[in-house]
């Protein structure tokens, strides 16, 4: 089977699972308030005690590629997404971003959707292709000068641009030179970050080097379900081994061109729950912690990559470590940005054999196969279905973000944090007999049992000081196209007209009150 096809059988008996787990069907959607009786779920009484602070910044996120299109406008380059996209095969209904929300064009107006709904900051990402076609070199001044304008117009709106410099579209041109696994893009990368902070640098203050550094290295060079789609398990250390010593080398060189800058994270981290209460599974949800929530977090703050991470040394030496790397990786962060989505259930799997073939994989979401994830980590992660599940096949368990943001909390020195992303996938569209509204209910209600966790986190201590709902519009999903809505805005890809979803009309009062509104 291709790595979509095993992607959408596995979604379509998500899909059938979710179907069944949601009570009520289409009259659910229309009736937010969900029977405390639901496993996970937290009861109204809980959201009425969520005040968050006045100055909390409420936000969206977007990423270049899954939004702009415009893919070969004003001078930018060719991405690993682009080519990938346009070879058979790869994407649901064969969808390309060549277009996308045309949000290259339609900024303005996109951003009087985040001004209306009372949002106060907006993580978008910059297309490395647009600002250096083929990855080195100077600057095409026609792509900084988009971006340039586009921050202007976020500052007029009284928006905080919040700057993510790599959200997986890396120039064909790198790839060419053997991609993440090369180590010399440690170098390209940061020369890149610095031409970002020297024309940017003036009015972005808040920078993230790397979306989701695990997810695209393992999904691109270790089962190759995107780009540039290697099946290799030690190209993915090597590329990891890259991305470590970039993020520190970009952080310094962000810093060098700006010294207005503060430099963070947008990392994917999920609790990871053993599977059983045995001594070998809790021992794999350790390393799976110390891979897939804090493996770049650690080696950013300490300089060292977490001692449980792996189940003997041998990794070190695939990954080409050189002594000398520990000063390159460390650049302790000023705040700490992760995304939540769901959480994960880890069992031991460090007697069997991974075959590297047979799991299904998405953004978001991991059923490794029965061998588990990858030789060296000695574990198998699978979604949990205890509670109801989105469209997308991913369980909706709001006590995941409590848990992950105590621990981040705890073992980090309390940082500053920013939720970089959180979102869920309905596919509620307009409804003409009700004026074209989008009755969206079952995400309000995620949004709102989220919400109601993350403020009980910061009553127990945790200082989150932003919010960023994945995301301003429906967009491209990846490997699954045009076929998933994770927007609080709806898009019809015909016309490119936005319908603002109860949803997102929901979360703007939640903006401009700091509460979680019930009714
Ligand atoms: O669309 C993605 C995004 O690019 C990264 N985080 C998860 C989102 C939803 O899958």
């Amino acid at each position: 089977m291709s790595p979509m096809n095993r992607r959408n059988f596995a979604k379509t008996s998500l899909l059938a699972a979710a179907a069944a787990a949601l009570p009520g069907g289409r009259a659910f959607a229309d009736r937010p308030a969900m029977p405390a009786t639901i496993p996970g779920f937290i009861p109204t009484s809980e959201s009425e005690k969520a005040q968050f602070p006045d100055d909390f910044l409420w936000g969206m996120a977007t990423s270049s590629y899954q939004v702009e299109g415009a893919w070969n406008e004003d001078g930018k380059g060719e991405s690993i997404w682009d080519r990938f996209v346009h070879a058979p095969g790869h994407v649901k209904g064969s969808d390309t971003a060549d277009v996308a929300c045309d949000f290259y064009h339609r900024y303005r107006d996109d951003i009087g959707i985040l001004k209306k709904l009372n949002l106060k900051s907006f993580r978008f990402s910059i297309s490395w292709p647009r600002i250096q076609p083929t990855g080195t070199g100077a600057p095409n001044m026609k792509g900084v000068d988009h971006y340039s304008q586009f921050v202007d117009a976020l500052l007029e709106a009284g928006i905080r641009p919040f700057c993510t410099v790599y959200h997986w579209d890396l120039p064909q041109g790198l790839e060419d030179r053997g991609g993440w696994p090369n180590r010399d893009l440690a170098g390209y990368f940061a020369d890149y970050a610095g031409i970002l902070a020297k024309h940017l640098g003036d009015r972005i203050t808040v920078w993230a080097p790397f979306n989701m550094p695990w997810s695209f290295t393992f999904f691109g060079y270790g089962v190759g379900i995107q780009p540039p789609g290697r099946r290799s398990f030690p190209d993915w250390l090597k590329a990891m081994h890259t991305v470590a010593l970039a993020q520190g080398e970009a952080h310094r060189s962000i810093k060098a061109n700006s010294a207005k800058a503060t430099v963070g994270s947008a990392y994917e981290m999920a609790p990871g729950y053993p599977k059983t209460d045995s001594e070998a599974d809790r021992a794999a949800a350790e390393r799976y912690h110390a891979m897939s929530n804090v493996y770049f977090l650690a080696a950013t703050m300490t300089g060292e990559y977490p001692k449980k991470a792996f189940l003997t040394d041998e990794p070190f030496q695939i990954m080409g470590y050189k002594s000398g790397d520990e000063k390159m990786m460390k650049a302790p962060l000023d705040w700490v940005g992760f995304h939540y989505y769901s959480r994960r259930i880890v069992e031991d799997a460090s007697k069997t054999s991974p075959v590297g073939g047979g799991g299904s994989f998405d953004s978001e979401g991991e059923n490794d196969p029965p061998g588990g994830r990858d030789p060296y980590t000695g574990i198998r992660v699978t979604m949990a279905s205890e509670g109801p599940l989105t469209h997308a096949g991913l369980e909706m368990w709001p006590r995941g973000i409590y848990d992950i943001v105590m621990r981040i909390s705890r073992e980090f020195n309390n940082p500053v944090i920013e939720l970089t992303e959180s979102g869920c996938m309905f596919l509620d569209g307009p409804e003409p007999a009700q004026g074209g509204r989008v009755p969206d209910g079952r995400r309000i209600e995620f949004f709102r049992q989220e919400l109601s966790e993350l403020a009980r986190a910061m009553r127990d201590g945790a200082k989150v000081r932003s919010f960023h709902a994945w995301s301003l519009l429906d967009n491209f999903e990846w490997g699954d196209g045009y076929s998933f809505r994770y927007g609080l805005t709806y898009v019809d890809f015909r016309t490119q007209q936005r319908t603002i979803k109860d949803s997102g009309l929901w979360y703007g009062r939640v903006a401009a009150s700091g509460k979680l509104p019930t009714g």
